[in-house]
């Protein structure tokens, strides 16, 4: 085809101009290249806060990936220049304060190519208004990169104005983002944070300041979403819950991770959905056994299977519940009774047989009310 050099160019501008407006701006996130943005009534949330560009430290995205569906990006090089305009702790590479150059077991790349200062922890801080939203629930979605706890013996801790985040560091204390590769997370803030969430500032903090680990990671962005709406991206996660030990499954456990909530079946199987896609914090619990959790690696649209979970049993507290009945009846001269127990009111049981004189009988049982609830005395 064949076009005239003047209108060839812009329509090519025109065109160009359209696809990167498309791209970086969106009503759930506002202008992605934009270093902190607020918006009220998001197709996701009432409010939506964010620190950080969302352009994978800098490296930008590749051609059809979505940060937001879950997936793991490709590895990027590093080290690489830091933006003199970055919001202070995004998109910059930090090495644990504990590191002094005797780590444990080695040390990542990101150790070994920067230096101090430049590598300090630095503090992410959201501001913003809430523009009376009167607060119900606050999830965070984080883009962390190259978090390596597990390889080289890191123990972080993540704090919200001081206050630590006993699941999220959970969750990144079981990372190895080796690649180095960036995911997302997304994490429902516990209510004893809320307070801080309606102070209108937020200071996260993601430290290890006890092992001298060897870690170095960087944060893309950090966005809050105050009271949601919905519209997150999510996927479904699939697993059976067992004993240890004797491996049988777990009927009745409850499996939860962000808002969401399932309980197994018979075969101690569950099945979770509209998770939201990234990594997630899942947790079992079942009655007299301790809860477990782990992490789970989420796609939009996918179903992630084996998300299993093995029970211990709780030594510390166990309780067996027995009630005493007390029976009662009027048994007439020479008639024999049986006194029966059932679990169900179908099936029942004899206990003892009783003959009577024209008296009021009494009998005292102590069962379980499990397996003999009812009682009742039939004549023979
Ligand atoms: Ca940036
Ligand atoms: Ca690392
Ligand atoms: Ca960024």
């Amino acid at each position: 085809m064949k076009t005239r050099i003047g209108s060839g160019w812009a329509s090519f501008v025109a065109m160009v101009m359209a696809f990167s407006a498309a791209a970086q701006v969106t009503p759930e996130d506002g202008d992605w290249s934009a270093q902190t943005v607020s918006i009220l009534n998001t197709p996701q949330a009432q409010l939506m806060v964010r620190v950080g560009d969302i352009d994978n430290l800098g490296f930008g995205w590749p051609e059809g990936f979505d940060p937001f569906s879950g997936e793991t990006t490709p590895a990027h090089t590093y080290p690489w220049e830091v933006d003199p305009l970055e919001t202070a702790g995004t998109d910059r590479i930090m090495v644990v304060t504990s590191y002094e150059g005797n780590p444990p077991a080695g040390q990542d790349g990101y150790t070994s190519f920067t230096q101090r200062p430049d590598n300090a922890v630095r503090p992410i801080v959201l501001t913003y208004t809430l523009g009376g939203v009167s607060l119900q629930n606050a999830a965070l979605q984080i883009f962390l990169d190259d978090f390596q706890a597990p390889v080289w013996q890191a123990n972080y801790q993540v704090t919200v104005n001081g206050q630590r985040v006993a699941g999220l560091e959970a969750l990144i204390n079981q990372l190895s983002q080796t690649g180095p590769v960036g995911r997302l997370v997304t994490f429902e803030l516990p209510s004893q944070f809320y307070a801080a969430v309606a102070s209108g500032r937020l200071e996260f903090e993601f430290d290890d300041r006890t092992t001298g680990a060897g870690d170095g990671y960087a944060i893309d962005f950090i966005k809050l979403l105050v009271n949601r709406t919905g519209a997150l991206s999510t996927g479904t996660i699939t697993g059976v819950v067992t004993a240890a030990g004797t491996g049988q499954p777990i009927a009745n456990a409850v499996v939860t991770s962000f808002d969401r909530q399932a309980t197994t079946d018979a075969a101690g199987n569950y099945t979770l959905t509209n998770v939201p896609a990234g990594l997630a914090y899942v947790t079992a619990s079942a009655a007299g056994y301790e809860s477990a959790s782990r992490f789970a690696e989420i796609i939009v649209g996918q179903t992630t299977p084996d998300v299993d979970f093995v029970l211990a049993v709780d030594t510390t507290f166990r309780l067996n519940i027995y009630v005493a009945v007390e029976l009662e009846f009027f048994a007439r001269q020479g008639e024999n009774y049986v006194l029966q127990y059932s679990a169900d009111l179908t099936t029942w049981h004899n206990d003892e047989q009783i003959t009577g004189s024209n008296q009021w009988v009494s009998r005292l049982r102590s069962t379980r009310p499990a397996t003999q609830r009812y009682w009742r005395a039939e004549r023979l």
